[in-house]
């Protein structure tokens, strides 16, 4: 009901934190460039295959960029979607099933509706048939203006591998529907190539394969090698067509893409014993950079948050106000927010400990510990998703009326 509203509200008000005083606003009117890298977890970054690094570009952004070494997905069944639902709304999604499916029919106040309002033109760009994941509807529901899907762009047998076209392919033909849109824009890129089973042609195999008992992993590397160089490609296009100086770029990996089934292979990788329930959730960080082309004060920062994060921290850099907003993460750049995470199913993260499958553990070793030293951030991991469930479920906000 709509005094549902006014409880969530108290709740999500009071986690409030302001922002950077130095950085609210730096990105006005600037063009925001989003990129949801497909399946890239990151245990790749900085990391080498005989003695060649997986993600040359991707580590090299990490000098000229915020970079989050401890930023996790949140992501449950609903997979991209889930990634994507929470960056606009900074809600959660569902423990199970997919909200791009049950839920499209809610009202939102997702990202690119607000952005909208502020001048923004807003768009998706990503080569799969509109209906996948049911994102016609619920980009209609965000409030994009466009879904630049597989109808606009050229797909043929020869660019395509996997799940369809190549992410180069994918991002060169991308660069002439940029040049057309009104700036400034908001505009999310969904790579595919490093998607399951991750296949490539031998010619983009930029790097050898693993050798481990899995072949989804040791396939996984080249993959994501592909994408970084796809990835680095489509910046110096960027560059080369004057779009770069101009936009702030947000690049994140949407969820994992080696399943716990892979443990044993992943441990040989890693070179460690055994993957244990603490390793599979430090196994759910995700890269992320915020990267501010001309801007001098980037750095590595330790705190410790998910895709729930971004919402906020894109308001901030742009110098919009969101602390009425029913929303459940904090700005990754406030000085003030806490470090902690909570993922789907319930497992949460803070500076200290790790909290997964009923144990707690120490962050910095990996040690189990005493139940109660988790306890401290026990309640407030079920109340966020408690409320943002309610949130979902009860379809809140469209009691939440503009004043
Ligand atoms: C499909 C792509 C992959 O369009 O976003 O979806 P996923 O299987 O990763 O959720
Ligand atoms: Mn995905």
């Amino acid at each position: 009901s709509s005094s549902d509203i006014v409880e969530v509200r108290n709740y999500t008000m009071s986690n409030f934190k302001k922002p950077d005083s130095d950085l609210y606003g730096i990105a006005q009117d600037k063009n925001i460039i989003l990129i949801s890298m497909e399946s890239i977890q990151s245990f790749v970054i900085n990391n080498q295959v005989d003695g060649e690094e997986i993600t040359p570009f991707l580590n090299s952004l990490i000098n000229d960029s915020y970079y989050f070494e401890n930023f996790y997905h949140q992501t449950s069944q609903g997979k991209t979607s889930d990634s994507e639902f929470i960056i606009a709304n900074s809600l959660f999604g569902k423990n199970s099933g997919a909200v791009f499916f049950t839920h499209s029919g809610n009202e939102y106040e997702a990202l690119p509706e607000i952005l909208k309002k502020e001048g923004y033109y807003t768009s998706v760009m990503h080569a799969n048939n509109k209906s996948f994941w049911n994102r016609d509807l619920m980009y209609e529901a965000f409030g994009y203006d466009y879904f630049f899907d597989i109808d606009s762009y050229e797909v043929t047998e020869e660019n395509s591998v996997g799940w369809g076209l190549k992410d180069a392919d994918f991002f060169e033909q991308s660069i002439a529907h940029l040049k057309l849109q009104p700036e400034p824009f908001y505009t999310k890129f969904i790579t595919l190539t490093n998607h399951f089973p991750f296949e490539l042609y031998e010619e983009d195999q930029l790097i050898n394969e693993l050798e481990t008992n899995s072949r989804t992993l040791n396939q996984y590397v080249t993959t994501v090698r592909y994408m970084d160089h796809a990835i680095e490609v489509f910046f110096e296009r960027l560059k080369a067509e004057g779009l770069y100086e101009n936009s702030i770029f947000v690049l994140y990996g949407d969820h994992y893409g080696i399943s716990d089934y892979h443990n044993r292979a992943m441990s040989q990788f890693l070179e460690k014993d055994e993957i244990t329930p603490f390793d599979s959730v430090q196994l759910q960080r995700v890269p992320m950079y915020i990267h501010i082309p001309g801007h001098r004060n980037h750095e590595t920062l330790q705190t410790v948050a998910g895709q729930i994060d971004v919402r906020p921290t894109i308001l901030h850099l742009l110098g919009i106000e969101n602390r009425n907003k029913i929303q459940f993460g904090t700005d990754l750049l406030s000085p003030y927010r806490n470090s902690y995470v909570v993922l789907r199913d319930g497992s949460f993260v803070t500076d200290t400990h790790v909290f997964t499958k009923d144990k707690c553990y120490l962050k910095s070793t990996g040690e189990e510990v005493d139940i109660t030293d988790c306890e401290p951030f026990s309640q407030k991991a079920k109340l966020d998703l408690y409320y943002s469930d309610k949130v979902i479920y009860g379809d809140l906000l469209r009691f939440d009326l503009e004043e």
